[in-house]
């Protein structure tokens, strides 16, 4: 262990002051390496998820010290793990470690985080491929971009350090790095697209890796992995970048002079890994989020954070929830800390994320030149995406305006000193009101808010369907509604009077032959051209099994097009599931469907009190 006695004083008061870490106490090589690189994006990110709290904890005193050189050597310090030790006035004090740095609890190996030894954490392993063609290596490049193993290391070190920080010290994602050959040369037409090229670099890898030593969510596909392609300066057309799943990996691909590598946006990487693990985008034409997620703004430097409802997607915590009147609420700034609510309303495709969020001084998440310090109000609409309005997740502003496919601003954020008023949360699928937000006062740790539920005075929308619950015929099926499948096989359909979620009798669709596509259809006029509506049902399914790559399971959708819910496969008890979508004109078909497009099944599904109701534009 080196001492710090013998650094310039000056040396050892700035490093202080930016409670950076000190290489001193540290054996660990790679801490070091990383010290000396100092370019201006390192070094900030190496104060990341330090806190710059003067509560942030006991070893934080003392830190603005006269440090004396003289008087005490670091190596009397008692080692304290994530802690870094240095003389000031004669006595130790001490300094956060790095976040992500290696450390020692009881004798069990751990990570750094905010100045402890965290032990206990999920553990995902991505894998790294570099993907040479037959005649072109990645060190055959000469321009910008990733030209060795070591440059590859370096960037997959960066991501793991953020992605420690994203979930605050609780998942560690671990790249390793391998490499194939292609068997073909480099050429513009090496592959007919993008699946094709996917297809062979999973394929080559398969020959040498076991894929399931990559699958840490046990869900029998690789959970995430980055192909670095060695195009040199080229960009052919399937070199595309992107998130996608192919034969049982979820990868994304970057050339190795990609924009991104050439800039390096490892924030970018950690966004496509989202992808893989889960997480939708959150920008687009109805995007409001900005740099609040890394799902929305990816390219900062240093690189942003997530939103909670990101975090509770990839199932790092579950927001407190709420569903009756809730006073004196806190929340930590969500930069330090897991802190959220989650208000419920009558329907569980709409909901409300609070948290607070608190622009961080230096590290991750400081790039934004608005300083923002307030709650984030997110409205989250399940069946929604950012194409659409009401889209996925809008942020409800503090001052009234927010326009769609732009950044928050300061006054956004809902804030004591702002004067705002009160927040009133309105719904998308009824216009009425849900909730007020109280008393938001700053309190020592965060924001303290009282959330006050409102009786919803608002009508429910009238159904556009006719015959919705499958009460109503004459004959051998429900009236209203069309049936129709892939194949046409017997005993398809049925009308059942002993399973149903409403009524007397729901629509059941057997695929118990051929995996197959079958569905009963209704078509609706009198819709609004461009106006948002809502299909939402009860589904129920019985031993579900999709045919090889299949998308859809017993799902509810529009005929003719992309537009469905879920669609779970397996065995599952009356659930709710919902389909948004703006109109492309007066008139729509909606399907409860088991199967879909490209996309065969079977087993058995039930289908039960259908609505399709017109929704609130969010804006
Ligand atoms: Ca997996
Ligand atoms: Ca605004
Ligand atoms: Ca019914």
């Amino acid at each position: 262990m080196r001492t710090c006695s013998s650094l310039p004083v000056t040396a050892v008061a700035a490093l202080l002051a930016a409670a950076s870490f000190v290489g001193c106490g540290s054996d660990d090589p790679r801490v070091e390496a990383s010290a000396d690189a100092g370019s201006p994006a390192d070094a900030a990110t190496f104060d990341s998820g330090l806190d710059p709290e003067p509560d942030a904890g006991p070893f934080d005193a003392g830190l603005a010290p006269e440090p004396d050189a003289g008087s005490c050597s670091v190596a009397e310090c008692p080692p304290l793990a994530c802690r870094i030790a240095s003389c000031a006035s004669g006595s130790c004090a001490y300094a956060a470690a790095e976040d992500g740095a290696a450390c020692l609890e009881s004798g069990e190996a751990g990570l750094c985080h905010a100045g402890s030894c965290r032990t206990a954490f999920r553990h995902t392993r991505g894998l790294c491929v570099v993907a040479d063609f037959a005649d072109a290596t990645l060190e055959g490049h000469t321009g910008a971009g990733l030209r060795s193993l070591t440059d590859v290391r370096a960037m997959l070190e960066q991501m793991e350090r953020h992605w420690w920080w994203l979930s605050l010290g609780t998942h560690r994602m671990e790249w390793e790095l391998t490499r194939i050959r292609l068997d073909q040369p480099l050429s513009d037409e090496a592959f007919s697209d993008w699946a094709e090229y996917r297809d062979a670099v999973v394929g080559k890898l398969a020959e040498t890796v076991d894929l399931g030593d990559f699958d840490a969510d046990g869900d029998g596909l690789l959970d995430t992995m980055w192909v670095i392609a060695s195009t040199h300066d080229r960009a052919p057309a399937y070199v595309m970048g992107g998130a996608s799943r192919h034969l049982g990996a979820n990868l994304f691909v970057d050339a190795q002079s990609s924009q991104s590598v050439a800039v390096g946006a490892y924030g970018n990487f950690n966004h496509e890994v989202c992808h893989n693990l889960g997480l939708p985008d959150l920008y687009g034409p109805f995007g409001t989020i900005g740099f609040l997620s890394l799902m929305h703004d990816s390219w900062a430097l240093p690189a942003n954070g997530l939103s909670a409802f990101d975090r509770m997607k990839l199932g790092w915590f579950e927001p407190r929830r709420i569903d009756q009147t809730t006073r004196r609420v806190e929340l930590e700034p969500a930069e330090q800390a897991f802190s959220a609510v989650r208000v419920a309303t009558a329907r569980a495709a709409e909901y409300f994320l609070i948290e607070h969020r608190r622009r961080p001084e230096a590290g991750y998440g400081s790039a934004p030149a608005e300083r923002y310090d307030g709650l984030a109000i997110f409205h989250v609409f399940e069946p929604g995406h950012q194409g659409m309005d009401p889209p996925l997740l809008k942020l409800e502003p503090a001052d009234g305006a927010m326009a769609p496919d732009t950044f928050p601003q300061p006054a956004d954020f809902w804030a004591p000193e702002t004067g705002a008023g009160h927040f009133v949360a309105r719904s998308h699928l009824t216009g009425g009101e849900l909730f007020r937000i109280e008393n938001l006062e700053r309190t020592a740790r965060g924001l303290r808010l009282d959330v006050v539920m409102l009786p919803d005075a608002s009508s429910p929308a009238d159904n556009l369907l006719a015959n919705g619950s499958f009460e109503d015929g004459a004959g051998p099926l429900p009236d209203g509604w069309q049936t129709g499948a892939w194949l046409d096989e017997p005993d398809t359909f049925a009308w059942d009077t002993a399973i149903r979620h409403e009524g007397a009798r729901s629509a059941r669709i057997s695929n118990l032959g051929a995996p197959n596509d079958a569905h009963f259809s209704q078509q609706v006029g009198g819709l609004t051209p461009g106006a948002p509506y809502l299909l939402c049902g009860w589904l129920r399914g019985e031993a579900i099994v999709g045919y090889e790559d299949a998308s859809a399971g017993a799902n509810l959708c529009l005929m003719g097009g992309w537009t469905r819910s879920p669609g779970p496969f397996g065995t599952f008890d009356w659930q709710e599931q919902c389909a948004a979508f703006s109109a492309d004109s007066n008139e729509v078909t909606v399907g409860c469907r088991l199967g879909f497009y490209s996309s065969t099944a079977t087993g058995t599904a039930w289908c039960d009190a259908l609505t399709l109701t017109p929704l609130q534009s969010a804006f």
